[in-house]
């Protein structure tokens, strides 16, 4: 998905939605805290983003991606699957190699899952459901920002405008003392219609696109709270 850019910068694989979320960040209170952005490029007949490689300041960093609320679907996807079910055999393969007992008799059967289904498989085996949050890749990093990332999430008006779906916070750190938090992948954060507004912390029911960021957030923060006092 990714591509080595000029120095300091990377590339990554096109999405109009993305390319929409980071033209909006322009102009929005998070944008401190986003991938700096320099528009599309093309690259051996590929188009990408062209962004701010966050690990070039750092000396051998360490990585942590935090992937942000309850939901890691969009809701269209759930209406898909009921309207025209798309059993897929690498999301099944995926979900019996963590549990040869997660596929239903029928799916067995099939030897397929459709995506949402996979999807609320992953976050009822990880902390999507019951903390708002999972943790993709390693270890754990530091609070100041990522309370200046809540208080700029109140503000935003891009974040009320937006469900914000697969997000991920971005931790890095390295053996000098350098560390920071970076919100990135907006490739499914999707506009609300116009007036329309998300709170990002209340329950997700299928109708109402929130995502829980908020929550996940709180909770993100409490539990680093716990571990940094140990
Ligand atoms: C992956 O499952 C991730 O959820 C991906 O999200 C998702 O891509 C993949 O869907 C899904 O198979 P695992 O992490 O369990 O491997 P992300 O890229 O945010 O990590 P989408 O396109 O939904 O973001 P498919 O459809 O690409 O397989
Ligand atoms: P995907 O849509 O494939 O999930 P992400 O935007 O979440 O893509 O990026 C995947 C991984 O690539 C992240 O976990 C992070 O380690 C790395 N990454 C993403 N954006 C950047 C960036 N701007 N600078 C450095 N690393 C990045
Ligand atoms: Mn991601």
């Amino acid at each position: 998905n990714f591509k080595a850019a000029d120095e300091g910068n990377i590339l990554k694989k096109f999405s109009e939605n993305e390319m929409q979320c980071f033209e909006k960040l322009r102009n929005d209170a998070l944008f401190p805290f986003v991938p700096g952005y320099h528009g599309v490029v093309e690259k051996d007949g590929e188009s990408f983003l062209h962004m701010t490689d966050l690990l070039a300041t750092f000396d051998l960093p360490n990585v942590m991606d935090c992937k942000m609320g309850v939901r890691t679907y969009l809701e269209e996807e759930l209406v898909r699957a009921r309207e025209r079910p798309k059993p897929r055999e690498d999301l099944y393969k995926k979900m019996v190699e963590v549990d040869s007992e997660g596929p239903t008799p029928q799916e067995h059967c099939q030897r397929g899952v459709t995506k949402p289904r996979y999807m609320q498989w992953r976050e009822t085996m990880s902390s999507t459901n019951t903390l708002g949050f999972r943790i993709e890749g390693i270890k754990r990093s530091y609070l100041s920002r990522l309370t200046e990332i809540q208080q700029a999430l109140k503000t935003s008006e891009f974040f009320k405008q937006h469900e914000v779906i697969g997000s991920s916070l971005l931790f890095i750190h390295d053996h000098t003392g350098n560390a920071q938090v970076w919100i990135i992948d907006f490739g499914k954060t999707t506009a609300l219609p116009d007036g329309q507004m998300l709170s990002h912390d209340v329950p997700w029911q299928e109708g109402n696109r929130e995502d829980g960021y908020l929550w996940g957030l709180e909770n993100l923060i409490h539990t680093l709270e716990s571990v940094g006092n140990e």
